[in-house]
């Protein structure tokens, strides 16, 4: 019997900095990751790239324009049969104020808070890789 692959879906997030803070969203009451504050971004869809899929979710959610730097660091987790691997980017530069337009609420938060707030699993592994990249 052939094996059942399991399903991979892509996400991008970024890393949106301003002094020693990150700019981060209270994900709105909904599966599979619900009420927790996030880094934004969301799915690639297929044949977009990384940074146009952050371009685009930024826009979408934030309603900012974003210049996307390097790939800073990259996780995989497992959220019941579905997997998800996450792309972490630097934002350089944002024109515009961001705005919850996705999110319920919108927060900067420095690295102790960040220890402290309820955020995605897949992000908790993660952690002390993303503090590392403030200045
Ligand atoms: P859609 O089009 O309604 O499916 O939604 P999108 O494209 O805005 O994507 P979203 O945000 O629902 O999916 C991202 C997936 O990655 C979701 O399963 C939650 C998970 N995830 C874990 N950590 C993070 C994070 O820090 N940021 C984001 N954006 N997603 C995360």
């Amino acid at each position: 019997m052939k094996k059942k692959r399991p399903t991979w879906i892509p996400v991008v997030a970024g890393l949106i900095r301003r002094k020693d803070q990150f700019l981060l969203g209270f994900r709105p009451n909904e599966e599979p990751v619900p009420s927790v504050w996030e880094f934004p971004g969301g799915k690639i869809e297929p044949g977009e790239s990384p940074e146009d899929a952050l371009i685009r979710e930024l826009d979408e959610e934030l309603g900012i324009t974003v210049e996307v730097g390097p790939l800073r660091l990259s996780v995989t987790h497992n959220y019941g049969d579905v997997g998800v691997i996450i792309l972490f980017y630097d934002v350089i530069y944002w024109q515009g104020e961001p705005r919850a337009i996705y999110h319920e609420d919108l927060k900067w938060a420095g690295k102790k808070e960040l220890k402290s707030l309820p955020l995605p699993e897949a992000n908790k592994k993660v952690l002390h890789r993303i503090i590392a990249t403030l200045p």
